[in-house]
């Protein structure tokens, strides 16, 4: 049952969303609610940086190139510092990894390790941060599996996704959202920004069975497989859904507001391997599983362009990447029906 049921009429904020999830908990020692409520610290922190992106001179390139080979903008390279540092001396963590460093990152010596371990992508879609577009922020929860309480290492890092115990993201677009999973459905939180909180907005989010959507770079058509191509060029034919007409195509370039727009209103979201990258683009620990997470809670489905849940995957890369097939599961379905 939502924990807000016997919450009617009354303000909820994540804090205390999160408090009443973790009293149904037995022996739950408030560890997990203290790292969720710091990450939503850190996600405000990413907000203010980013609304006044235009103000101050925070836009413009850092001149470095990050391990997948990008340009760091100043605002990845600052989402990034933020989150290590609102989470390093917490006593919560005991390993990081972010899109942004090759190596895992490890918590100061001066400062305890804990038994969570946080994988990110700090500033997600980055590309589009000078075109006011939105852009995200995505984490991913494990716990940790290497023995002992010192640091942790890579080993913690690269779980699979199902062995995930919590993953959101922070969408920073027309507003704030918060929106995250523990295993206990999805729940998504509306920064208000004259409180300073993340309230209650929408409990419970359920991903539309199936939707009218379709949401992929089509500029890589010409390297995508044969199958592929046949199953998008089939969602544009006029006669489909029952002759009710085409799919509409929507493509941001920034997955979290894709996913984010795919998970509100059904579709799918695809990002699948071509010929330049057999694996597809996106990265396997801190973009598709956590979504994949969240998209299953919703009702939704996540493979990796064959029938293979992404949250099935050992991971053997730190940075690697993955197609990504993500949405309703009956286009999920329909795609893995069709003949790729
Ligand atoms: P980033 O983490 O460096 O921003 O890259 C990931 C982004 C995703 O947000 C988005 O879905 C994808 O790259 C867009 O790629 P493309 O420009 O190839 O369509
Ligand atoms: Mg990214």
């Amino acid at each position: 049952m939502p924990v807000s049921s016997n919450m009617q009429g009354k303000v909820v904020t994540v804090t205390r969303y999160i408090m009443e999830m973790e009293r149904n908990i037995p022996d739950a020692t408030g560890d997990f609610s203290n790292l969720l409520s710091e990450i939503t610290l850190a996600g405000k922190m990413i907000q203010r940086e980013v609304s006044k992106a235009g103000l101050v001179d925070v836009l413009g390139k850092t001149g470095t190139v990050n391990v997948q080979g990008e340009e760091v903008m100043k605002l990845d390279a600052l989402a990034d510092r933020i989150i290590y540092q609102a989470l390093d001396h917490t006593g919560l963590l005991c390993v990081m990894a972010s899109e942004e460093e090759e190596d895992v990152l490890h918590i100061p010596p001066e400062y305890p390790c804990g038994k969570y371990v946080l994988n990110y992508d700090p500033l997600d879609g980055s590309s589009n941060i000078e075109a006011n577009v939105s852009i995200g922020t995505i984490f991913s929860i494990h716990r940790r599996v290497t023995p002992g309480n010192g640091h942790g290492t890579e080993v913690d890092c690269m779980q699979p996704g199902f062995k995930q115990v919590a993953a959101g993201y922070l969408v920073y677009g027309s507003s704030c959202m918060l929106v995250f999973t523990t295993g206990q459905g999805v729940h998504g939180f509306t920064l208000d920004p004259s409180m300073g909180e993340f309230l209650l907005s929408h409990e419970d989010i359920r991903i539309p069975g199936s939707g009218n959507i379709y949401s992929v770079n089509e500029g890589n058509r010409e390297l995508w497989s044969q199958g592929t191509k046949d199953y998008v060029d089939g969602l544009r034919d006029p006669g489909k859904r029952n002759g009710s007409g085409p799919y509409k195509s929507r493509y941001i370039g920034s997955l979290v507001a894709d996913f984010h727009r795919t998970l509100l209103y059904g579709g799918i979201f695809l990002y699948p391997s071509d010929t330049s990258s057999p694996q597809g683009k996106l990265r396997l620990l801190y973009e598709a599983a956590p979504l994949a997470f969240i998209v299953e809670q919703a009702g939704g489905m996540a493979v990796d362009g064959t029938s293979r849940r992404i949250m099935d995957i050992l991971p053997d890369e730190l940075h690697q990447r993955t197609p990504l097939v993500i949405g309703s599961r009956e286009n999920v379905e329909d795609y893995l029906k069709s003949d790729r």
